[in-house]
C-alpha cells in the first residue's frame, strides 16, 4: 500500500459537487481507498487563460496501484466529470493532480512527475495540504508542508530572477507596482545572490546556466520555469499569484 496525496480543483460548473462526486468515484475504483480530504478553498486563478475563481482541495489516498496506474485512474475520473482539454491551463470542470506518491521521486515528464512540480510553492495546494498533513516531508525539498508554506508568508516576499540576458528590468518595474508585497530583484552576477535561502530564485530563460549559478539549484526556493509556456511577464505573474501575492 502506498499513501498518496492528490490535488482537486476546478472552476466550471458546480465544483463542490464535482469534487464530492470525484472522491466517491475514486473510492469505488479498484485498488484505491480514499482516507481523508481537506475543506474546499476558494482560490485566485493562476494563468492568463485560467478563467474565474477556482475551488481547490486535497485528499489522502491509500493505493495498491502503481503511480502510472493511479494516474490513469485520475484521468478516467476527470473524463467522467466532463473534463475537456482545449487550452492548456484553461478553465476546467475537474483537475486531479497526483501531488505525492509516498516519498517516491518519479521524473518521467510530460507523463508523470512526482512530487508535482508546482506543489511546493502554490498556496492553492499548500493551504489545503497544511490542513491535512502539516508534517509531511517533501522528498526533494526535504521540508515539511508547514515549512514550505511558512516560507511563502514572509513579507515583503523576495523573488530573485536570474537575468543573464539583462533584459528583465522593464518587466520587473511594472510587476513591482502590481505586486507591492513582493520584492523583485534581477540577478546577473554571483555577488548579487543573497546568502540566506528565503523567497524564490527564478530561472526564466533557457540556455546554459553559468557555473556560479549552478549551486542555486540546491536551494529550497529554486524554481526553473525556463521550459514552460507563456511570455516572461506572464510566467512571473503566475508565480506571484501562486505564492498568494
Ligand atoms: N490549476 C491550474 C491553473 N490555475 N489556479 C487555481 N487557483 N487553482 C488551480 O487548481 C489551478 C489554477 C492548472 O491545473
Ligand atoms: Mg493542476
Ligand atoms: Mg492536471
Amino acid at each position: 500500500m502506498t499513501t498518496c496525496l492528490i490535488g482537486l480543483g476546478g472552476n466550471l460548473g458546480n465544483v463542490p459537487q464535482t469534487i464530492v462526486g470525484a472522491l466517491q468515484s475514486l473510492s469505488q475504483s479498484p485498488g484505491v481507498r480514499v482516507d481523508r480530504w481537506s475543506s474546499l478553498y476558494q482560490t485566485t486563478p493562476v494563468g492568463s487563460a485560467a478563467g474565474s475563481e477556482f475551488t481547490n482541495a486535497v485528499a489522502q489516498l491509500e493505493t495498491t496501484l502503481s503511480a502510472r496506474e493511479l494516474l490513469s485512474c485520475l484521468l478516467a475520473v476527470e473524463n467522467q466529470f466532463g473534463r475537456e482539454r482545449h487550452i492548456e491551463w484553461g478553465p476546467r470542470t475537474l483537475d486531479l493532480d497526483l501531488l505525492f506518491f509516498g516519498d517516491e521521486v518519479i521524473n518521467d515528464p510530460p507523463v508523470l512527475q512526482v512530487p508535482h512540480s508546482g506543489c511546493w510553492y502554490r498556496r492553492f495546494v499548500l493551504d489545503p495540504l497544511f490542513e491535512l498533513l502539516p508534517t509531511f516531508v517533501h522528498p526533494e525539498k526535504r521540508q515539511t508542508i508547514a515549512e514550505l508554506r511558512d516560507r511563502l508568508l514572509v513579507r515583503p516576499f523576495r523573488v530573485e530572477i536570474l537575468d543573464l540576458a539583462r533584459s528583465v528590468d522593464p518587466v520587473l518595474r511594472s510587476l513591482q507596482t502590481q505586486f507591492p508585497e513582493s520584492e523583485l530583484r534581477a540577478i546577473r552576477q554571483p555577488d548579487e545572490i543573497s546568502h540566506d535561502d528565503q523567497g524564490l530564485f527564478v530561472r526564466l530563460d533557457s540556455g546554459p546556466l553559468p557555473p556560479w549559478a549552478a549551486p542555486l539549484k540546491t536551494r529550497v526556493g529554486w524554481l526553473d520555469v525556463s521550459t514552460r509556456m507563456g511570455d516572461r511577464q506572464q510566467k512571473l505573474i503566475n508565480i506571484l499569484r501562486s505564492v498568494g501575492l
